[in-house]
């Protein structure tokens, strides 16, 4: 167990469908504490760099379209097992296939549009927040509800 930070983006779909004020509702009421949050419009280089594991895939023209077509929410949550715990709230990435109860489940029907990315893994959350969050756009302070949202065990 350990407290870890992962980073989302809430992508252009999210925006267009009226889905954001939802879908930061969702982390918030699971008990993950934001420690940062801004709108940003990512440019084709970062989609290179960001979706870099897919660049030679024959979707990724339509993928860096789509994701530079609009605005982006980018926060970044923190938690114990922050980075699994997210990926279980938001669900597979074909969201036809999500479990019902995810982000991906519940909003959409689609893996081209599935309206939220979030961290696959430690390292890559530690790569992604440093690409579109500067160590002062991050904060730190006291979560006044952390000893409902944590037994003492589990605080560390
Ligand atoms: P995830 O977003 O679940 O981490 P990923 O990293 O494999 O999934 O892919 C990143 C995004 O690329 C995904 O959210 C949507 C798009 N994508 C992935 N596979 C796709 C496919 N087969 N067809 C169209 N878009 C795809
Ligand atoms: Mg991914």
């Amino acid at each position: 167990m350990a407290m870890e930070r992962t980073l989302i983006l809430l992508k252009p779909d999210a925006f267009q469908r009226a889905l954001i004020g939802e879908i930061i509702s969702r982390f918030e009421r699971k008990g993950l504490k934001i420690v940062g949050m801004k709108m940003l419009h990512m440019a084709p280089a970062v989609s290179k760099e960001h979706y870099g594991h897919l660049t030679s895939k024959p979707f990724y023209p339509g993928l860096e379209k789509f994701i530079t077509s609009g605005p982006l929410l980018a926060f970044v949550l923190e938690g114990q097992e922050a980075v699994e715990v997210v990926r279980n709230v938001v669900g597979v990435t074909n969201s036809r296939k999500a479990t019902a109860g995810t982000i991906r489940g519940d909003f959409s029907m689609s893996t081209g549009r599935n309206t939220i990315h979030a961290s696959d893994s430690l390292d890559t959350a530690k790569k992604e927040i440093a690409r579109f969050f500067k160590k002062e756009e991050l904060f730190e302070y006291k979560l006044e509800l952390w000893d409902y949202i944590y037994a003492e065990d589990e605080k560390a």
